[in-house]
């Protein structure tokens, strides 16, 4: 809480009482003469066109998943698609306002809103940016196949373009939208405004927060909508997006020139169904998904049902929330009442609903409906109506034969390796934007500086090793690393929970209060998914992210914005997209069960996100910067054991200047010739206490390696230690079962199998609950452990009494009992 918001008793226990107000419910009701003057015919034309786009494109891929036939042509679609027949309109009035500066993301069932938002924007867009765009999207290898046979005008051309790189894009084609690597679930469009669109329903619930928010602190025009399904509602990352994007201190903390709620209008594309499951009756109570805008703040959020089979109501209601947030005073909340008509996926028999519902809804079908109101209003007649459907239908069904079509849209080559060069971007970038970044005072004047100023960065002072209290920790130098980014990076923001004026929960932004405005450095709820979600969508929108998460236990809160988003989009982009992200988890001690847990294997198991752990002030500054400049999702784990560790390897100290420790470099922290010893975090320290035993009492040298990072990782230097010494042991901090050192364990016994002497021995903690802090010597790895494990199982050591048991027997019986 900042100083600055005094609580009183007086206020927060004096009675009162919670107001709501009323929640319109579908109170849209303009005639089509009162249209008229909104509207021209051509914008009329316009929304029947889009949603007969959209029908007839659906209805293509219904007929080839069902039938794998469509007018004569055969085609055998494998991947899915989830159509949105019934949704038109809702998807048309969502798209028709907005401009190529407003950014949609969505769902699994998003082909309706990508083909609208996209037709939407090219009305909006000049003939020369449309043609600039298309030639320079992927080299123009979509308007390539497109241009020879075009005879029309550009817009013409390039919906061509927005059908065509959909279609390939499902197709898994070269010409899709995102090399065919994103595919029906997530195809998108950049340049349009239409950003990701997630399989894992409601994940735009999280990341579009994240969009928002770049967009308030880096002053861009627009706004953010998340389209997101009725039953995704029911998923705690929605929740806590909108926990996210209505916190209060964007109105009352953050500097009033940047616009103040952020500009996102969470849009509930309300087709009345899960896959069979109904929300409405069923699997929720809200009853009306507009109801949960009053849960979340005084202003409900805007909230309002409309009726989505009407695509003029959708957008009086866009055209009436679009100031709203405009004006700073966001987020919104629209319940978007429409009906799928098809099924889930062309698989579902609709087992879940009444052939008697379904007819209700294709006779109330807003084609049908829109079309027979522009009629009966003299708007347009029916015959001008019907030539343009059967116009844009024509042009789908051609896109759609092109997208088929092997030579002119090519397969992307599955035996290249494609897709491992789009898994990192492997990138530098000093800076995502060249602003002069913003900062409250100069460096020199920060007290949290000047205290660094006075400390002591060399293993020893006069000949004696420096104490911690004097020493240039660990903490410092990851916040040097972060403040000199601070500085050059106007886009960089860090945000996790206690992060401001705390100084982050253990200590390692103290100081940043002082130098940084509230947009760059602020408190998140506590929401982890919100938190590692709006990293996400803030970095695909071009900025730079630092998220926080106060434990690695914690992970699981935001698994699936770390495992499924994080991880994934740059991939899924076919490499379009960069997320500079840096995920800071600190890893506990002490705390027990839940606040204990070095959970690095599940992120090393997870391909596209690299994976640190540097345990020594001098990897973890020169770590830092290169995370920061890179351009790919770093998850940095940092331990609690060590964060006042001063430096005890570099004898020149760490540097007061830049420098950068590559991501992927083990590091020889003790050379030695009769044993090696990998480490992975705080478990460094330990294999040094057992080395020096080794050394003092039994005569072997250990030669002790660093992963810092396991994923990239360069084998070199452990394989050509390991070909030296011909024995090793690898230990770290995590649980034993399971953890990333047993993969290093493997890969080594693959690659130098012939210079071992004895198999590659892993000690990790128990496979236990982390215990009190009184009991957990009993827990993680110990010195002794590591001596008798080599003693037992790599080289007997002379005169040695073992004090615990590290045979191959109890490592079978622990496994035997699952322990
Ligand atoms: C996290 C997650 N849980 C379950 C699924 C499986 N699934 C795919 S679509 C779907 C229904 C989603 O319903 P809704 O949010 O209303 O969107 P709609 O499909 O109706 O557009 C489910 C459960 C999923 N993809 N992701
Ligand atoms: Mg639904």
């Amino acid at each position: 809480m900042p100083k600055s918001i005094v609580l009183k008793p007086e206020t927060l226990l004096a009675e009162d009482r919670i107001r709501f107000a009323d929640i319109p419910v579908n109170t849209y009701s303009k005639t089509i003469e009162e249209e008229r003057s909104v509207f021209s015919p051509q914008d009329f034309l316009a929304i029947w066109r889009d949603m007969a786009a959209i029908r007839e494109f659906e209805v293509i891929l219904n007929e080839i998943k069902t039938k794998r036939l469509y007018k004569g042509i055969a085609y055998d679609h494998r991947g899915p698609a989830h159509l949105s027949i019934g949704q038109e309109a809702a998807a048309v009035g969502m798209a028709f306002l907005l401009t190529r500066d407003d950014h949609i993301y969505g769902s699994h069932r998003s082909h309706g809103e990508l083909l609208a938002k996209g037709l939407s924007a090219i009305r909006r867009t000049d003939e020369q940016t449309l043609l600039e765009i298309m030639r320079t999207y992927l080299d123009g290898a979509i308007l390539r196949p497109l241009e020879k046979d075009h005879r029309g005008s550009v817009a013409d051309l390039a919906v061509k373009f927005v059908i065509f790189g959909a279609f390939s894009e499902l197709f898994a084609k070269e010409t899709g939208f995102n090399r065919g690597m994103g595919g029906s679930m997530h195809a998108f469009f950049t340049p349009f405004g239409v950003y990701p669109n997630n399989a894992v329903v409601g994940g735009s619930g999280s990341i579009a927060p994240g969009a928002a928010l770049f967009k308030r602190v880096n002053r861009k025009p627009g706004i953010v909508v998340a389209n997101i399904g009725d039953a995704s509602f029911g998923c705690g990352p929605v929740w806590e997006g909108l926990i996210f994007a209505s916190m209060d201190q964007y109105r009352t903390l953050w500097d009033p020139e940047l616009g103040g709620g952020l500009p996102i209008l969470f849009n509930c594309m309300n087709n009345q169904y899960g896959m069979g499951g109904q929300p409405m009756g069923e699997t929720m109570g809200c009853r009306f998904i507009a109801r949960i805008g009053a849960a979340v703040n005084p202003e409900q959020l805007h909230a309002e049902r409309v009726n989505g089979y009407d695509p003029l109501a959708v957008i009086d209601a866009f055209r009436r929330k679009i100031p709203v947030l405009a004006e700073g005073k966001g987020p919104a909340l629209l319940d978007t009442v429409t009906y799928r008509i098809s099924g889930h996926s062309p698989s579902d028999a609709s087992s879940y609903r009444t052939r008697e519902e379904i007819e209700q809804w294709q006779e109330a079908d807003s084609l049908l409906s829109f079309r027979d109101r522009l009629v009966r209003g003299q708007v347009l007649p029916e015959s001008t109506l019907e030539e343009t459907r059967a116009g844009i239908e024509s042009v789908v069904f051609q896109m759609f034969q092109l997208a088929i079509d092997p030579h002119a849209a090519p397969r992307i080559a599955v035996d290249s390796d494609l897709v491992g060069r789009v898994m990192f971007s492997n990138g530098t970038l000093e800076t995502c934007d060249d602003r002069k970044p913003e900062l409250l005072q100069d460096w020199s004047q920060n007290v949290r500086v000047q205290q660094i100023k006075g400390r002591i960065r060399t293993p020893e002072a006069d000949g004696v090793p420096v104490p911690k209290t004097k020493a240039f920790s660990v903490r410092d130098a990851i916040f040097e690393a972060l403040a000199h980014r601070f500085s050059i990076d106007p886009t960089m923001v860090a945000f996790g929970e206690e992060n401001r004026d705390w100084g982050g929960a253990f200590g390692v932004y103290r100081g940043l209060t002082e130098a940084l405005p509230y947009h760059r450095l602020f408190n998140a709820p506590i929401s982890e998914a919100a938190i590692v979600g709006a990293a996400v969508g803030y970095a695909m929108e071009g900025g730079r992210a630092v998220a926080e998460l106060m434990y690695a236990d914690f992970m699981g809160r935001a698994g699936d914005e770390i495992f499924n988003q994080l991880s994934k989009w740059q991939a899924m982009s076919g490499g379009l997209m960069r997320l500079p992200v840096v995920l800071r988890i600190s890893v506990g001690v002490k705390y027990g069960a839940q606040h204990s847990q070095d959970w690095s294997a599940l992120v090393y198991h997870i391909p596209g996100l690299k994976v640190v752990y540097p345990v020594t002030p001098y990897d973890a500054k020169g770590m830092m910067n290169a995370a920061l400049a890179g351009t790919d999702p770093v998850v940095f784990f940092e331990s609690q054991r060590i964060y006042d560790h001063g430096e005890m390897f570099e004898q020149t100290g760490v540097p007061e200047g830049y420098y950068e420790v590559p991501l992927g470099e083990p590091s020889i922290k003790k050379a030695g010739s009769d044993l090696t010893i990998i480490t992975f975090g705080p478990a460094l320290y330990t294999a040094l206490a057992a080395a020096r035993t080794l050394e003092t009492r039994h005569g072997l040298s250990a030669e002790i390696i660093d992963l810092r990072s396991a994923n990239p990782l360069n084998v070199e230097p452990l394989v050509e230690s390991v070909r030296k010494t011909g024995r090793v042991l690898l230990t770290c901090e995590a649980v034993e079962r399971g953890c990333l050192m047993q993969s290093v364990a493997a890969n080594l016994t693959q690659l130098a199998f012939d210079a071992l002497d004895a198999p590659p021995v892993v000690v990790g903690s128990r496979n236990w609950i982390t215990p009190a802090a009184e009991l957990e010597a009993m827990f993680f790895p110990q010195p002794e452990w590591l001596l008798d494990a080599i003693h037992e199982r790599i080289v007997p050591l002379r005169d040695y009494q073992p004090s615990t048991n590290q045979t191959d027997g109890e490592l079978a019986r622990r496994l035997r009992l699952g322990l």
